[in-house]
């Protein structure tokens, strides 16, 4: 296994399993021994900080990391704010939420609220997806060039949709996106979806990727992070969704993708990977869920620290290897 198009990343945020991470005897993932990395009341009037997005990023000043964080504030606003890091555990997330920059064209769709964000590197910027609320929740996507300005692209897809997350490159010359068409409440149903576009505009050749099918998977799936290139396929780590007496349940797994079809499946895990078993992911404004949103991945070593959301209410972080993770999915493949 190779990655393909992967920074080294030496000061990736690490911990080694022995190190008191928490280790799950069935899972290649180990959670990082100081979760939550991110309390849930960092800014000024955040209720919340949890399903964010975190890339490499140097800054002259010390800058090794930059971030799009979910805050909802202590009115329950759901909105979304820049951070920065030096070592990716210690955040300091801007107290007002990105004012983006939006075409003067008095039609151009408002955002009612903003979450869920995902940053993905493209060509030569970052771009930002997030769960947009106009009419309903739709897909938002911007993009940054320096974490200082953010512009505002028009809504890729129409509502409702949710858990946009764009390939970091083109495919078959186009931009690729993954979404997960659904309701405009707590969708109980949701299959992830694939589409492309020559200019992020206009969207289309909409591909069917996969559907629920059981366990821990059975209600709906959604994309996580941007899908990792490697010589076995795309990785993907997606979230899963059962329905329980209780409520829902959201756990998440990987699985492999065509290089050139991403459409298509090439292996996916009958297990989860992580489940929510922690108390941090167990209890809080949404109880039992782990909702993973952004990977740094060491395209020297291998090495992946993926950052999730837990219970709705603070972000965690937990650590693996490519490879391993790779052979995981194969062995446990349905
Ligand atoms: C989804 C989204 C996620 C959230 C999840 C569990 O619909 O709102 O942000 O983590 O529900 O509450």
């Amino acid at each position: 296994m190779t990655l393909k198009n992967v920074a080294p990343l030496p000061n990736i945020p690490w911990e080694k399993k022995s190190s008191g991470g928490n280790v799950s005897l069935n899972s290649p993932l180990w959670r990082y021994s100081g979760n939550p990395v991110i309390p849930r009341n960092l800014t000024a009037c955040s209720n919340s900080i949890f399903n964010s997005a975190v890339v490499p990023f140097k800054r002259s000043d010390g800058t090794q990391f930059a971030g799009v964080f979910r805050c909802d504030d202590t009115a329950r606003q759901m909105n979304i704010h820049v951070g920065f890091s030096d070592d990716g555990y210690k955040w300091k997330i801007a107290d007002q939420p990105i004012d983006f920059i939006r075409p003067d064209d008095p039609d151009f769709p408002m955002s009612d609220y903003k979450y869920d964000p995902r940053v993905v590197f493209v060509e030569d910027r970052y771009y930002i997806i997030w769960c947009n609320g106009y009419h309903g929740a739709c897909i938002g996507m911007g993009y940054t060039f320096d974490f200082e300005k953010f512009y505002q692209l028009e809504n890729p897809l129409m509502q409702y949709n949710r858990n946009g997350v764009l390939f970091p490159r083109k495919i078959n010359g186009n931009f690729a996106l993954l979404s997960r068409p659904s309701d405009s409440g707590h969708t109980p149903f949701g299959d992830i979806v694939y589409s492309e576009s020559p200019d992020l505009t206009f969207w289309g050749k909409h591909r069917h990727v996969m559907s629920p099918s059981d366990g821990w998977q059975s209600t709906k799936i959604g994309a996580g992070p941007a899908p990792i290139e490697t010589s076995e396929g795309w990785l993907l780590f997606y979230h899963g969704v059962l329905t329980s007496c209780n409520g829902f349940v959201y756990a998440f797994s990987a699985c492999l993708l065509d290089p050139d079809k991403p459409w298509k499946v090439i292996a996916r895990p009958k297990p989860y990977l992580i489940t929510p078993q922690e108390i941090y992911e167990c209890v809080g404004d949404v109880p039992n869920v782990a909702f993973p949103c952004a990977a740094l991945v060491d395209g020297a070593t291998n090495r992946i620290a993926l950052y999730y959301g837990c219970a709705d209410t603070v972000t965690g972080l937990i650590f693996g290897k490519v490879d391993e993770i790779i052979d995981w999915i194969k062995q446990n493949k349905k």
